[in-house]
């Protein structure tokens, strides 16, 4: 027998937005943290749908980016981030490091590119970078170069003339986060201000440099707060060519080591999102990859994330290794992307340099991508 009894539901259905149409659609840079929030809380099988559709729109599905990290200089750094291992703030027990001499860096290089890796980023716990250290990191970033690896470095504040004096040593990235809301960043951080991070942002851009800027999850925000982080993001005048989305690894001897952890499922939507308001941004699973399940790494690929840190340590922690990488992209039939940098060559890859070359509306088209489905909301 038939019934127009209405269905009951167990969970709370959110209201319907209208999913972006990424076919057509040119780039934004006005979003509202209002209506990213509600993307944010969508239908999980809706927001995947809209974040593959979105991402194979600009890139090859099945391929990933890989970039190796070393820590040029750790420890007692001046700045409070409240989740950092390297805040002389904080009782962490990690040993401060000198500067690593060139050869040691260039070693490492050498070594993660023979791993697979196409970029090599260098950080070093530093506020900022004096001109006698910055001499020293621009030798590091010619050397890396001459392998054949694409650089990003990450040095903390820059004024305008050492973001230019970066860019003329030939590196390719700058790395620098803005990791949280506006409102809720001095609930981490209090010896900067947010207003600072877009400054040296704003320097990057200007010197030519490609900006590496995302943000931290688990740290006790809201939605809101992500929601908050992505409009930042997007809104910027270029959205950044690279969007690492970090989840935090709770250090012992850091304001935060007790923080609740993380629903998995949030920082899978959180990457949709990012794809789907950024989508011609490579946006990388970042740090926390090592504690997740290959299930849960699987769903933020489909979510769109298409970069990883490779190799054993992040900077001071512990990374998802190489072996255990090679198992599960075999186990998910994801390929390493190349770089015209390595001389090695991807068979179809995504020649990003054109697409990117206007970062304006319709440049996947300009560049062939094909068209994305449309999305029911
Ligand atoms: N000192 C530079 C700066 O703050 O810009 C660069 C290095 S800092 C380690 C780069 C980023 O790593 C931070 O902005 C944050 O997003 C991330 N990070 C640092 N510690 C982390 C942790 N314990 N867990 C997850 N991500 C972390
Ligand atoms: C980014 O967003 N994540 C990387 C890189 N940029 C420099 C750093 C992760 C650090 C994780 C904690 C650690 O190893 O100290
Ligand atoms: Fe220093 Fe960067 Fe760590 Fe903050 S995140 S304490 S600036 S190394």
């Amino acid at each position: 027998m038939s019934s127009t009894a209405p269905v009951s539901r167990s969970v709370p259905v959110p209201a319907a937005v209208a999913l972006p149409l990424p076919t057509a659609a040119p780039l934004r840079y006005d979003w509202q943290p209002a209506e990213v929030e509600a993307l944010l809380g969508q239908p999980l099988n809706d927001l995947l749908f809209a974040a593959q559709a979105a991402h194979r729109s600009w890139f090859k599905p099945n391929l990933v980016q890989v970039s190796t990290l070393l820590s040029i200089k750790s420890g007692a750094c001046p700045e409070d981030c409240g989740y950092c291992a390297q805040s002389a703030h904080h009782e962490t027990g990690l040993a401060p490091e000198r500067l690593l001499p060139l050869a040691e860096v260039v070693a490492a290089a050498a070594a993660a590119r023979a791993a697979g890796a196409t970029r090599f980023c260098m950080g070093a716990a530093w506020r900022n970078p004096t001109d006698r250290h910055l001499e020293v990191v621009l030798a590091m970033v010619q050397a890396v170069k001459d392998l054949g690896l694409e650089t990003c470095v990450t040095l903390g504040m820059l004024t305008a003339a050492q973001a230019s004096r970066l860019a003329a040593a030939g590196l390719d990235y700058y790395n620098h986060n803005l990791d949280t809301s506006p409102e809720f960043y001095g609930e981490v951080i209090s010896t900067r201000t947010y207003q600072e991070r877009l400054q040296t942002l704003e320097h990057v851009r200007a010197a030519g440099l490609k900006t590496c800027s995302g943000g931290i999850l688990g740290l006790g925000e809201s939605r809101r707060d992500r929601s908050g982080l992505l409009c930042q993001l997007a809104n910027l005048p270029a959205h950044p060519e690279s969007v690492p989305i970090n989840l935090l690894v709770r250090v012992a001897g850091t304001p935060l080591a007790a923080a609740a952890p993380l629903d998995p499922l949030d920082l899978v939507r959180t990457i949709a999102v990012a794809r789907i308001m950024m989508p011609a941004s490579y946006v990388r699973l970042s740090a926390g990859r090592e504690g997740l399940s290959d299930e849960c790494q699987a769903l933020c690929f489909m979510a769109g994330a298409n970069s990883v840190f490779s190799g054993e340590r992040l900077l001071t922690t512990a990374n998802a290794g190489a072996a255990r990488d090679r198992a599960l992209f075999a186990r998910l039939g994801l390929a390493c992307e190349e770089t015209s940098l390595t001389g090695r060559t991807t068979p179809g890859a995504c020649d990003k340099t054109g697409q990117r070359a206007d970062r304006g509306a319709g440049a996947a088209q300009a560049a062939g991508a094909a068209p994305a489905p449309a999305v029911a909301p």
